[in-house]
């Protein structure tokens, strides 16, 4: 495990040597901005350091810089010695996830609680990689959200752990913290259940493009592992098993618990009538539970009218509908809601759910809402005013299946599309069209950008959706809004971009759309 573990990291980031630049960028090539910059004269020379000491706290965050300085050329050694020191303190009475980062001439410090520490070392690494100096003041920074969120559906399309752990480190390096992980959906069911092996072995079987693909998905060794190597990183990992609807994979594997669905989306619903089913996803949301430490459990609750029409005639649905005297097919779909609520209550698990629960009003001290349709602003407003716990997370401008660019044509649009400007506009630039002002945010946890892969079917076309959006998203995330400013990110940019050249990632170059062509979609069989 250890030595995976450490393979993986060699194979991470900073596969590349630091370019020794003379010149230092007039603001530290960080990315986000830090929220406070009291930047000194002058620089010092990273290649000066030769230790990195840690508090007894901070010996993880300690080993992981050590480790990225090496892949940089900077052999660093930990523990106290002779010459100059990166020093990490442990200061638990620090702002959640804030540091600070003091630099002079013979010294660095680094001072936070652990996951502050850890976004010190990243903007640490940031400026040694684009110049191999570190600017001499007082970075004292934090975040504008403590949710700043990516998700990557992979039951449309699998990358597996390799393209995972990859997305993982860049989101560590953004200082992005909440990995929202879409397992399940029509096209694919991806994490192993012990206690219904089908699940994943005839679930698992298929993708958007080809549904006879042999079947792939993670067990649950990888998914612990995966979870640890976030975790190492500061991410939360959020697991998301969709129901009732999307829910045609897992009817694949065991029909018994299949609820039907409709012409274009066959087999697409759970069954909400029956009580077997509730026993089934139980069982399985217990599994789930497990694996996963955070505190949320997201169950979807999206688009279940695609399928719930076959509910209607279902005799086992209509058994519950007289029996609780539900009045119609979405009465049974928010009874279903409540009720997985309350399973995942006596887990010790909130439920996260698309915006389309809503309206049958879920325990607000037990439920988070994504909102998604950008739309209806109305269902934020609605979400916000009821006091729920919100992610801003609109297909507009946050969903990464979206084209980037008036150039391509393999992804999503609606009166336009997603470009690099708007994730970093977000969600300032927005707030007057929904009605709203930023003194109505008080329940908003933070942003995320979506990223759906039904045109997503191979790391090409996976890393161009993704990239260069990453990093807007980023400082969308961590930074106040008085802080951005897009021409000063789009000049921070620019090295990152052969950083990527260097860790193999084709993006999308916003400098010069024609330098890098969009790559084709899937070519759907048919068989
Ligand atoms: C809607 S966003 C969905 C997904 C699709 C996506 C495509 C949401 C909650 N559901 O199932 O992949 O649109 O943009």
């Amino acid at each position: 495990m250890r030595k995976t573990l450490l393979i993986t990291l060699v194979a991470g980031l900073f596969v590349c040597c630091a370019p020794k630049a003379a010149e230092i960028p007039q603001t530290p090539g960080v990315i986000p901005q830090p929220n406070g910059i009291e930047i000194k004269e002058g620089s010092v020379s990273f290649d000066r350091f030769g230790r990195i000491v840690a508090d007894a706290q901070l010996l993880a965050e300690a080993q992981l810089l050590q480790e990225s300085l090496s892949r940089m050329g900077y052999e660093l050694e930990l523990g106290k010695g002779r010459g100059k020191a990166v020093k990490l303190v442990y200061d638990p009475e620090s702002d959640a996830e804030s540091y600070e980062l003091l630099v002079k001439a013979n010294s660095i410090e680094i001072r936070g609680d652990a996951p502050g520490v850890f976004y010190g070392c990243q903007t640490l690494l940031q400026q040694v990689y684009t110049s191999g100096q570190v600017r001499l003041g007082d970075i004292e920074d934090g975040p504008r959200y403590g949710w700043r969120g990516f998700m990557l559906d992979e039951a449309r399309h699998f990358f597996g752990k390799q393209e995972v752990m990859k997305l993982l480190d860049m989101m560590a390096y953004l200082k992005l913290n909440k990995f929202h992980w879409h397992l399940t959906d029509a096209q694919g069911w991806r994490i192993e259940i012990k206690a219904y092996p089908e699940l994943a072995l005839t679930g698992g079987i298929g993708t958007h493009s080809d549904p006879y693909t042999e079947a792939q998905y993670y067990t649950q060794d990888e998914i612990r592992e995966i979870v640890a190597y976030a975790a190492a990183r500061h991410i939360e990992v959020i697991p998301e098993i969709d129901m009732p609807g999307h829910a045609s994979a897992a009817n694949r594997a065991y029909p018994e618990f299949n609820g039907g669905g409709s012409g274009q989306f066959p087999d697409f619903t759970f069954n909400v009538g029956k009580e077997g089913t509730y026993a089934y996803l139980t069982t399985i949301l217990k599994e789930v539970a497990s694996l996963f430490p955070s505190q949320y459990i997201h169950i979807g609750g999206d688009e279940v009218f695609y399928g719930s029409e076959a509910w209607k005639k279902d005799p086992d649905v209509k058994a519950l509908m007289r029996r609780e005297g539900l009045p119609d097919i979405k009465a049974a779909e928010g009874y279903f809601i409540h009720r997985i609520c309350d399973t995942l209550k006596t887990m010790g698990k909130q439920m996260i759910a698309w915006d389309d629960v809503l309206g049958f009003e879920p325990d607000r001290a037990q439920s988070v809402i994504c909102w998604w349709r950008h739309d209806r602003p109305q269902t934020l407003v609605q979400s916000l005013d009821k006091e729920y716990r919100t992610i801003l997370c609109p297909r507009k401008p946050m969903y990464y299946d979206f084209i980037q660019h008036s150039s391509h044509s393999c992804g999503r649009t609606w009166d336009g599309f997603c470009p690099l400007e708007d994730v970093y506009a977000f969600p300032d630039a927005w707030y007057e069209g929904w009605g709203l002002e930023e003194d109505d945010m008080d329940t908003v946890l933070g942003i995320q950008s979506n990223l759906w892969t039904e045109l997503v079917h191979n790391t090409d076309r996976l890393y161009f959706m993704i990239y260069p959006r990453l990093f807007a998203l980023a400082e969308a995330a961590w930074t106040e809004a008085g802080n951005k400013d897009y021409g000063s990110f789009a000049r921070r940019l620019d090295p990152y971009y052969g950083l990527m050249d260097k860790l193999g990632i084709y993006y999308f170059d916003a400098r010069e759309p024609s330098a890098h062509s969009e790559p084709a979609g899937p070519v759907i069989i048919k068989r």
